[in-house]
Parts: structure tokens; sequence; C-alpha cells
């Protein structure tokens, strides 16, 4: 039986990760330390899917449902002591890494804020890697990454490494990076770092550049409205097309910043979980430093309105699409060829977003509609630099 460590499983991701990877007969453990629960509640927010009070209440809820058991620890990656101690006693031959900080505006929004996500994802992956590194060196790193890490150059987008002539000479290199946030320059200093642990002592890591991931509900998530994951919507913490359909539902204009030429990667909650399967079943050689680029279909979040538009009106619903002016520094017309080629060579078979928009999407947001708080939906942080707060 495999043993497989998730880091973050309390998360929007983690938690039907977790569910997943158990079910298929794995021997699962959990950290989280509630940083996500706990931002929201400091901003007075709210997942839109009523989720489980604590990680130790969604493992006693999957285990009755399920017959099988999860372990958790309730515990902050950037505490070694913890860390330490989930690698001494677990000693997992996967470790799939979730557990940051992942909001762009979040990390924007103030000093301290950034500094906090800088420190948190930075710290916890080192920790992560000296626990390999020292306590189980032949565990394969699954970590998320992102797409962003990349930013939106004027030319193709491998996956991780470019081969540069320079000179006269050649080599392959690491994909140059022009991080879209403070939040993506943390992703981009963890690639550096595992990058490094992999060349220079030898660990195993698959860096998963992930696109805009949006999606309710996976297999495990149905059985039981207990074992819901989070979902969210306010202008923190909600991704574009999650908080699309949110607002397509409440009767609020779609907010498109700027000119909505965005282009980004997305895919199927349900592939993330296919994706972090297939890379975990097939893991690289010691010492050997993979990125596969996490994502199925691009749009440009003014196609993503009108395509969320054009499913409303199937439900009935009034579709209005707004221009709000971009809270954000960044490209709102540019040039995107991304690859994404080495997990559908695995085997990922890519759920399609026109399968997926009515009735997954739309129609499960509906049953939800009356905890929806308008309130958080318009944006409030932004990119040029407002006097920090903390
Ligand atoms: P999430 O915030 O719901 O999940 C992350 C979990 O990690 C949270 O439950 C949080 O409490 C926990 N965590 C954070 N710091 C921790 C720490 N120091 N110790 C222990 N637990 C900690 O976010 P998500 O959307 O599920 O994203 C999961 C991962 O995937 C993140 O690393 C994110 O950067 C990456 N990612 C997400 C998306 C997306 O669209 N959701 C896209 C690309 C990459
Ligand atoms: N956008 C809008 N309207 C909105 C929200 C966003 O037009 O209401 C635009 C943004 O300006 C941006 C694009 O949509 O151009 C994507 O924004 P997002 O908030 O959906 O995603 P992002 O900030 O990039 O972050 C999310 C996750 C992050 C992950 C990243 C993958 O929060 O954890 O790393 O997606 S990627 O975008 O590929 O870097």
């Amino acid at each position: 039986m495999t043993k497989v460590l998730i880091l973050g499983g309390d998360g929007y991701l983690g938690w039907p990760t977790a569910m997943r990877f158990s079910a298929t007969g794995n021997h699962v453990h959990v950290v989280d330390n509630y940083l996500r629960r706990d931002a929201h509640h400091a901003n007075g927010t709210r997942s839109l899917t009523p989720i489980a009070r604590d990680l130790p209440t969604r493992v006693s809820v999957w285990e009755k449902v399920s017959g099988r058991r999860i372990a958790c620890t309730e515990g902050d990656l950037t505490n070694w002591d913890l860390v330490a101690e989930v690698f001494d006693e677990f000693r997992p031959d996967v470790v799939v890494h979730y557990g940051e900080q992942p909001s762009a505006p979040y990390s924007m929004a103030s000093r301290g804020q950034c500094v906090r996500t800088q420190m948190n994802n930075v710290v916890g992956t080192l920790n992560v890697l000296w626990a390999i590194r020292d306590i189980t060196p032949d565990a394969h790193l699954v970590k998320l990454g992102t797409m962003g890490e990349y930013g939106t150059p004027n030319i193709d987008i491998e996956e991780g490494f470019i081969e540069i002539r320079h000179n006269g000479r050649s080599d392959v290199l690491p994909y140059p990076k022009l991080p879209g946030s403070l939040y993506h320059c943390s992703k981009v200093h963890d690639s550096t770092n595992i990058h490094f642990a992999c060349r220079v002592w030898g660990l195993r890591a698959t860096d998963l550049n992930q696109g805009v991931v949006y999606g309710i509900e996976t297999p495990e998530t149905r059985l039981d409205e207990r074992l819901q994951t989070r979902f969210d919507y306010d202008e923190t913490f909600g991704t574009a097309l999650n908080r699309f359909c949110v607002q397509a539902v409440a009767g609020h204009p779609l907010t498109v910043y700027g000119k909505g030429g965005q282009t980004r990667g997305y895919l199927n909650i349900v592939d993330t979980l296919r994706c972090v399967e297939l890379t975990a079943n097939n893991p690289p050689a010691t010492g050997e430093y993979r990125v596969f680029n996490q994502f199925t279909e691009q749009y440009s979040i003014r196609k993503l309105a009108e395509l969320v538009k054009q499913a409303g009106a199937q439900l009935g619903l009034d579709v209005t699409i707004d221009r709000v002016d971009n809270p954000r520094v960044e490209r709102e017309g540019h040039y995107y060829n991304a690859a994404h080629t080495k997990l559908r060579d695995l085997g990922l078979e890519p759920t399609l977003l026109s399968e997926t928009l009515v009735e997954s999407m739309l129609g499960v947001i509906q049953r939800y509609k009356d905890r929806i708080d308008e309130a958080a939906i318009p944006p409030k942080t932004t990119w040029r630099g407002e006097p920090a707060l903390t």
C-alpha cells in the first residue's frame, strides 16, 4: 500500500485529493494549519458550499461513509519540529504538496500579507525538502506550482525547460519566469529550491505548473454533503471562472477585469485529481526534477464570460458582462501558447468546460444561492501600491 502525505489537505484541492487517494486504496495522511479558513474569517467571507467544521470531522465522516481511514495532523509546515515528526512517523512514499497561501490578491494587499505569503510558502517548502532529504530520501515530491510562474511572454511556453542558443553555444535551461504577483513569485522561489534539491541532494520531484482550476464536485465529494470541498467566489480567494459562475447565479454582472484579453490555462477540479494521481503513479528517477504544465484548455477572460452568459441562458438566467477597471497590473491582450502534452502522454483525458458548465457548475451553485454575499464580489485589492496598512 502506497503511503501518500497530503500537505494542505483541508483546502479546495487538498481535501478531494485526500479522499481520492484513500478511495483508491492508499494509506493517506493529511496536514493543514487552517490558514485558508483563518484568512476567510479575518476577511468576513466564507465558502459558498457549507463545509465540515475541521479536519477531524471531515475524516470521521469519510470513515463512516467509505469505511476507509485518513489520518490527520492539524499543524503548520513552517514549524520544523512538526514536519520532522510527521515524516518520521508516517514515512511517506509520495508527498503531495498543496499547503501554501494560493491567492495573488492576498499577497498584494499589504506588506504583512505579502511577507506572510512568501514566508509561509518558501519556508514550508524548504522544511519539506529537508524532511525528504534527511528522513525519506526516496519519497517523490509532487509539488503544486503554477502556470503563472511563466507569465505571458511573447513566445511559446515550454514545459519547464527551454533550449537556448547563445553566442554559438547551447544549453537546456529552466524556462524564463515572469510571475504576475508576489504570490506567483513565491512559487518561482519554490521551483528554484526544489530543482536545486534534486540536482544537489538527488531528490526526486515533479513540479506541476497548474492553470486556474474550476469546479465544485468530485465523485467523492458527491457521496455526502459533509464531504464537500470549499468553493470560494470572493475577490481574494475566488478564481475567475468560479467567480463568474457565482456572479451569474446571483444576478451580479460578470467582473471582467480590463479588456479581458488575459488568456490562461484552465482545468476542472476532477482533472487536477487525475493529474496528481497520474504523476504519483509515474515517478521520476532519483535526482530528476520534472515540470508538467497542468491544464486542459485555454481561454481569454472575455471568452469565459461569454461562455458563462450562454450557459446561464440555458437555465433562464439573464447574465450581463461588466468591464471593471483592472485592479491588477498585467497584459490585457497578448500571445499565449503553452505546451501541455506530458500529462496527456501519461493518460490524462480532459474534462471539457462545455460538458460541465451548466449542470456541475451553475446547477450546483443554484442550490446554495442563499449563501451568496454580493458584498464579497467586487475587487478591492489593487497591484498599484496603495499605502500598506500593516
Ligand atoms: P487552498 O488554500 O484551498 O489550499 C491550501 C491549503 O493549505 C489550505 O487548506 C491551507 O490552510 C493550507 N496551508 C497553507 N499554508 C500552510 C502551512 N504553512 N501549513 C499547513 N497548511 C497550510 O488552495 P487550493 O486552491 O486548494 O490550492 C492548493 C495548491 O494548488 C496551492 O499551492 C496553490 O498555489 C496551487 N494552485 C491552485 C490553483 C487553483 O486554481 N486553485 C491553480 C494553480 C495552483
Ligand atoms: N480576473 C477577472 N475577473 C475576476 C477575477 C479574475 O478578469 O473577477 C482575471 C485576472 O485579472 C487574471 C485572470 O482572471 O487575468 C486569472 O485570475 P484568477 O484570480 O482566476 O487567477 P490567479 O490570480 O492567476 O490565481 C489562480 C489561483 C492560483 C493559481 C493560478 C494559476 O488562485 O493559486 O496559481 O490561478 S495561473 O493563473 O495559471 O497562474
